[in-house]
């Protein structure tokens, strides 16, 4: 059976997402960030980098990248399309909105986590706040667009790339940015939410919407 490592509420929930809707057969292996933490000492001796999401897979072997490991877990079940066939511009379509979420939104929040690890000037916290803000303006704005026109980030079609924007979206509480103007974005995590499978993830990582 395959081994999930996540961390609750991280990205790592996207995987935990993908992983539910296909319903193929896996456990979890949660972390918590305590350096201390067993299972995360477990988690560093198959990823270098200590970080989640983090596949075992049956045979033994170990995946690494959440992208990766979307696009592996998907193609283990093409039948519940979450990723269009290999070839298709519907497959790079999906490849192109996950990447904005994993490297650029993503990414823009990371600073805001670890403002203390940064800098512990509050002038320069306060900079960079206000440009991680800029670029997470810049980002959902990007994704809001796509949402008036579209259901799914995609088209019409759950996907990967949603799965990965639920937990990224969740974590503007977290960092208090104002979603407020995103109204087809709100509309979107609202609907998102809905589906069995991610009340299911929510209520395993013990969090709410
Ligand atoms: N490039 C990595 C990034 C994963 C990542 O940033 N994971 C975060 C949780 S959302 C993490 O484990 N951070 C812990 C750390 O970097 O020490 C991937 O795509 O899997």
């Amino acid at each position: 059976m395959m081994k999930l490592f996540i961390s609750p509420g991280a990205c790592s929930m996207s995987c935990h997402i993908v992983l539910e809707e296909t319903q193929l057969p896996f456990e979890l292996a949660k972390i918590s960030w305590a350096p201390e933490d067993p299972v995360r000492k477990t988690l560093f001796t198959y990823n270098p980098a200590g970080a989640v999401p983090t596949l075992v897979l049956s045979n033994g072997k170990v995946l690494t990248q959440n992208m990766a490991i979307l696009e592996y877990i998907a193609d283990q079940k093409p039948s519940a399309e979450l990723l269009a066939p290999v070839g298709t511009f519907e497959r790079v379509e999906i490849i192109r909105w996950l990447s904005l979420v994993a490297s650029d939104l993503h990414k823009a929040f990371s600073p805001l986590f670890n403002m203390e690890r940064i800098t512990k000037n509050s002038e320069a916290q306060a900079d960079i706040k206000t440009y991680q803000f800029q670029q997470l303006d810049r980002f959902f704005g990007i994704l809001n667009s796509q949402l008036e026109k579209n259901s799914y980030l995609s088209g019409e079609k759950f996907s990967i790339a949603d799965a990965y924007l639920f937990p990224v979206y969740r974590w503007s509480k977290s960092v208090k940015f104002p979603m407020d103007k995103y109204t087809a974005l709100n509309q979107y995590h609202a609907r998102l939410a809905e589906r069995p499978s991610i009340q299911k993830v929510l209520e395993r990582e013990g969090l709410s919407i």
